[in-house]
């Protein structure tokens, strides 16, 4: 769908507020000709969102705002849709963990770690891959090079808050046409604060004189709605639900249902997210815990299952 053909949005103080960034324009025709690929080839379509938000305090930015998120879950879950035959639009915070190089990118694990050299025996040395790494990771660059050559991944990146509500808005729009075959996983770490354009410095907040800095933040304002009343609304849209308080998860995934209307939230605790998630649908709640291994060998397989019930009821609603 080109730029000028969308679904028009009810007015919003956040879309009229900020100036669309950019890289909205500058990824559209990317989006829309990946899309365009994939209905051609009936496949089904998940946008992944992966990675932390960033809050800038200035809009010449020098200080932001951030939050935890490694882009673990969203990388890993890429994946596994990957896999089991879905196309991925991969939306994440610039420099998170990317599917498939994430298994040797950050300093935990280095891939000149699982390197060495030998002499080539004409004088000189080669590159070699340590024999105990080399299983795994022929499995893991077969299947990089297997979605390249399939063309079943595309990477897009953000930055801010901002980017990333007005590039979700644009895949998102851009993926209705593809109804109940599109799946939104939104796994990004997304703030809930930011400061808006009209009392952001333009330039570097200034330290003189001791002054103390005071920081009067706004809600991001809720997108979820928007999301599955106007622009994807027959996707199949799936939220996550951070806490780190347990009393608050399950009352705070039900909540996020009540008030959105979508079809499924994933809840999960910080300090246990890589061991245990909880699905809340309407009228189901189901935990996944694993002890080692992924989680998300299991969890994308039963939001697959999910979404297939999900097109189906669709489908059989026209
Ligand atoms: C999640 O809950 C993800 O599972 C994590 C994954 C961010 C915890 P990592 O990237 O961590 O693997 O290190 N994501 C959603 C968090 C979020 O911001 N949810 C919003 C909320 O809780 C709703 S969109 O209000």
């Amino acid at each position: 769908m080109a730029l000028h053909d969308r679904i028009s949005d009810p007015p919003t103080d956040f879309f009229t507020d900020n100036k669309s960034p950019d890289s909205v324009h500058i990824w559209n025709p990317q989006i829309t000709s990946f899309i365009a690929t994939q209905v051609a080839k009936h496949r089904p379509m998940v946008l992944v969102t992966s990675g932390g938000t960033i809050v800038p305090l200035e809009k010449n930015t020098v200080r932001f705002l951030d939050n935890f998120s490694a882009g673990t879950r969203g990388a890993c879950s890429a994946e596994h849709f990957i896999r089991n035959g879905y196309a991925v639009i991969f939306l994440h915070r610039q420099f998170s963990l990317l599917p498939y190089s994430r298994h040797y990118s950050h300093s935990t694990h280095c891939f000149l770690d699982f390197m060495d050299l030998e002499d080539d025996g004409a004088g000189g040395l080669r590159t070699v891959i340590l024999a105990q790494y080399e299983e795994e990771m022929r499995s893991v660059l077969k299947e990089y090079k297997r979605a390249k050559q399939e063309n079943s991944l595309l990477v897009v990146s953000f930055i801010t808050v901002t980017e990333y509500l007005f590039l979700l808005r644009d895949i998102a729009q851009c993926m209705a046409p593809l109804g109940s075959n599109a799946l939104l996983y939104l796994a990004a770490a997304v703030s809930d604060f930011h400061l808006p354009p009209d009392k952001m410095s333009l330039h570097k907040i200034q330290s003189h004189g001791g002054r103390r800095l005071v920081l009067d933040l706004e809600p991001v304002p809720k997108f979820l709605r928007k999301l599955v009343e106007h622009w994807a609304p027959q996707a199949m849209i799936v939220s996550f639900k951070l806490e780190t308080e347990e009393r608050l998860l399950i009352p705070k995934c039900r909540a996020a249902l009540k008030s959105y209307g979508h079809q499924l939230v994933i809840g999960n605790l910080l300090d246990r997210r890589k061991y245990e998630v909880i699905l809340v649908q309407q009228d189901s709640e189901r935990w996944i815990r694993v002890s080692d291994g992924e989680l998300e060998d299991i969890l994308v397989p039963e939001v697959i299952e999910r979404h297939k019930r999900w097109a189906v009821k669709m489908k059989s609603s026209i």
